[in-house]
């Protein structure tokens, strides 16, 4: 599998390339052009100027993360056709450079969701949390100023403050859509994309939701083994694939991942390995990758992406906040440096004892 490491770019990022660079066994970067907008069509001189600051810093660009999707597309609404018409001409533009991995997530309005982005844990360090009870206290045009504030004024991927100004007017839009609607939306968007995306090689790989279940009564559709393989039969396309999200998948314990993972032989393309530890139904807090230090079982789900062969890009997900970092949350260089390495220390390990 090839190790990679999320970077938002010079402007956004507390991390830099050169420090990446330095993490044994790290071969790629996941990026995006986060001054986009959604919906917006993708600047190819900027394309190639990301490209060429990670291959001249000795690493490859093996993915964006993500170019999201506009609103109308989600929504379904008359002019949706005009900003898939964009997405199209931006997978073109990427595939053209050679980039052939898209993750994207379907989630109307908000992004991953946390209460809380520095829960302190008893060695010291913070991590994102999540707790349903504090959730249901706040309303929801709240929510971002939440967010925002706990964010060391990193703007977080997801969280874009033009988009969160408008969010009674984006409840609004949803208002009538249904978890079939946006299924049905889903679906008409991949496979309106399939063609170019057949064309240059490009793999769509949509994200689970984070977490698992409607927050705000907004639907949620990517939330674990059955439908996911809906959506795969939906659009057969092995190009259109999966972002293998352990802690999104791990919100609900439920959730069986190595079981899940050899069930999605073929059509995971990209995999974000993080620990999570469960204190209640709906209550999580980030743990460190280490597999004792959460309630997920690394190894095994280490292991399965071994069995299905998997050999695609992977990058350690949110890390703790540690040894005193300051970076966008769950974004630091510390800990997923660290876990980076309890990954490919698994990884090799269970390919020796295969060969
Ligand atoms: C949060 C991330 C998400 C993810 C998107 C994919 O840290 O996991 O923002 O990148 O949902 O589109």
């Amino acid at each position: 599998m090839k190790m990679s490491f999320r970077w938002f770019g010079e402007q956004f990022d507390s991390v830099k390339l050169w420090q990446i660079r330095q993490i044994p066994g790290m071969v790629g970067i996941i990026s995006t052009l986060y001054d986009t907008k959604p919906g917006d069509e993708w600047d190819l001189e900027a394309i190639r100027g990301l490209k060429k600051q990670v291959t001249d810093a000795g690493l490859a660009l093996l993915g964006i993360e993500s170019v999201n999707i506009h609103d109308a597309i989600k929504v379904g609404t008359p002019d949706r056709d005009r900003y898939i018409q964009n997405y199209i001409n931006t997978i073109r533009k990427l595939g053209s450079e050679g980039i052939r991995l898209i993750c994207y997530n379907f989630m109307p309005v908000f992004d991953w969701t946390r209460s809380d982005l520095a829960k302190p844990r008893p060695d010291g360090s913070t991590v994102l949390a999540y707790d349903q009870n504090i959730v249901d206290r706040i309303k929801p045009e709240e929510f971002f100023n939440r967010m925002d504030g706990d964010s060391n004024g990193f703007i977080l991927p997801g969280w874009e403050p033009e988009r969160m100004a408008r969010v009674k007017e984006l409840f609004e839009l949803y208002k009538d859509v249904t978890e079939e609607k946006l299924f049905d939306n889903l679906v008409y968007f991949l496979n309106a994309v399939m063609p170019v995306c057949d064309e240059y090689d490009v793999n769509m790989a949509i994200h689970i939701d984070d977490p698992v279940w409607s927050v705000f009564g907004l639907p949620r559709i990517i939330t674990g083994k059955g439908p996911l393989h809906r959506l795969m039969e939906a659009v057969p396309n092995p190009h259109n694939g999966v972002t293998l999200c352990t802690g999104s998948l791990s919100s609900n314990p439920a959730n069986d991942i190595p079981d899940i993972i050899r069930s999605l032989k073929g059509r995971i393309h990209f995999v974000h390995m993080r620990n999570t530890k469960h204190t209640a139904p709906g209550v999580f807090e980030e743990a460190a990758h280490y597999t004792s230090d959460g309630s997920l079982d690394m190894v095994a789900i280490m292991q399965a992406l071994v069995d299905i062969g998997f050999e695609g890009p992977i990058r350690p997900d949110h890390g703790r906040a540690i040894w005193g970092e300051v970076s966008m949350p769950g974004y630091g260089l510390y800990d997923r440096a660290l876990g980076s390495q309890y990954l490919l220390g698994l990884y090799d390990a269970i390919k020796r004892q295969k060969a």
